[in-house]
């Protein structure tokens, strides 16, 4: 199924059959970044309301000391979304950045859609889910309550966008049996699958979204608070695209980038640290490893099977 909308107008996209080499396939895979932001959000006003975050203000023209990069923030809120963001990075001929997320409110417990992709001439580095709120390893219920019809998704994308090979142990906590994580080179046929895939995980999201009742449970509410907070403190604290973002726009902008618009909430959904909820990430002086992985990576090969049950336990040491 083509997304809808493909081949529309744009002339820098390379739909022309120009543009073949690598710098020519960055310049096609940038563009269709930002084509899946447009698209994204023409979808999403199609069934709903945006209106700009308040952070939205102070991120909207951000600008990096190197001219040749450009970075284009945007941020949201809806009814049932608490934030949806996205911030592009597009440096000609160089580095394409897409980080697109979607935090429900925590009267749902949806979860979260997470799109990141870090492109160079070389490689595109990609993570595609809907992040699960809850453990789905422990939490049966809520794996069957939204991944069980999700499952056809992966089994579509599985072989075009293959594993990406061992990855940061503690990630995989944070990821569903849907994730679609890959490197792959950044030809135009494999951005335009990414394109693809990106747009039906979005949809499926969306249609969760709609779908989705509100909790009246004020403890189930507090819960999902959290575990949305737990979240944001993970990401917030252990970005990979942070030292890309401090050469761009500086270590303290990049500081507030990522605590006041990509994980905005890390600082008012809960009082929790960081170390309160990972403590194995405690040096002896009380504060935080610097480590992305404590465990070491692992996970050479896609650790849930078909269905969704996770197989990966024996290669996680
Ligand atoms: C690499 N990005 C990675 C890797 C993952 C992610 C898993 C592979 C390295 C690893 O195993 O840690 C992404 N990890 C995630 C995501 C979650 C997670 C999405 O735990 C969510 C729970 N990446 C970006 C942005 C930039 C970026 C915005 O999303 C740059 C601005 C860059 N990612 C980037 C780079 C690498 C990378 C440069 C390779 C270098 C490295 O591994 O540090």
């Amino acid at each position: 199924s083509v997304p809808t909308g493909l081949g529309r107008g744009r002339q820098a996209e390379g739909m022309s059959g120009g543009g073949v080499g690598a710098g020519g396939g960055v310049l096609g895979a940038g563009s269709s970044y930002q084509r899946f932001v447009r698209t994204a959000l023409e979808q999403t006003r199609l069934r709903t309301a945006l209106t700009p975050h308040p952070s939205q203000e102070k991120f909207r023209l951000i600008r990096a000391n190197d001219d040749a990069a450009v970075l284009d923030a945007l941020s949201f809120t809806a009814p049932k979304i608490r934030l949806l963001r996205s911030l592009t990075v597009e440096k000609k001929n160089s580095v394409q950045v897409l980080d697109f997320a979607a935090f429900s409110e925590p009267e749902y417990d949806l979860p979260i859609f997470c799109a990141n992709a870090f492109t160079t001439p070389a490689q595109s580095i990609v993570v595609l889910d809907l992040n699960p709120l809850y453990d789905i390893t422990e939490d049966r219920d809520y794996k069957d309550k939204y991944y069980r019809n999700l499952m056809p998704l992966i089994q579509k994308y599985s072989e075009l966008l293959p594993w990406g090979g061992k990855i940061t142990s503690e990630s995989l906590r944070f990821f569903s049996p849907i994730v679609i994580w890959t490197i792959f080179e950044p030809t135009e046929r494999n951005h335009h699958v990414l394109y693809s895939a990106l747009m039906d995980y979005y949809k499926a999201w969306l249609q969760l979204t709609d779908q989705a009742a509100e909790e009246n449970n004020k403890t189930k509410v507090v819960r999902n608070r959290e575990a949305q907070h737990r979240y944001l403190t993970w990401r917030a604290e252990k970005d990979p695209g942070f030292p890309l973002l401090k050469k761009l726009i500086g270590e303290s902008y990049a500081k507030d980038l990522v605590t006041e618009f990509l994980f905005e909430g890390v600082h008012s959904l809960g009082s929790k640290s960081f170390l309160d909820y990972f403590p194995e990430y405690a040096r002896d002086d009380g504060t935080v490893n610097k480590k992305r992985s404590m465990i070491g990576k692992s996970f050479e090969a896609r650790p849930w099977d078909a269905t969704g049950e996770f197989i990966g336990g024996k290669d996680a040491e």
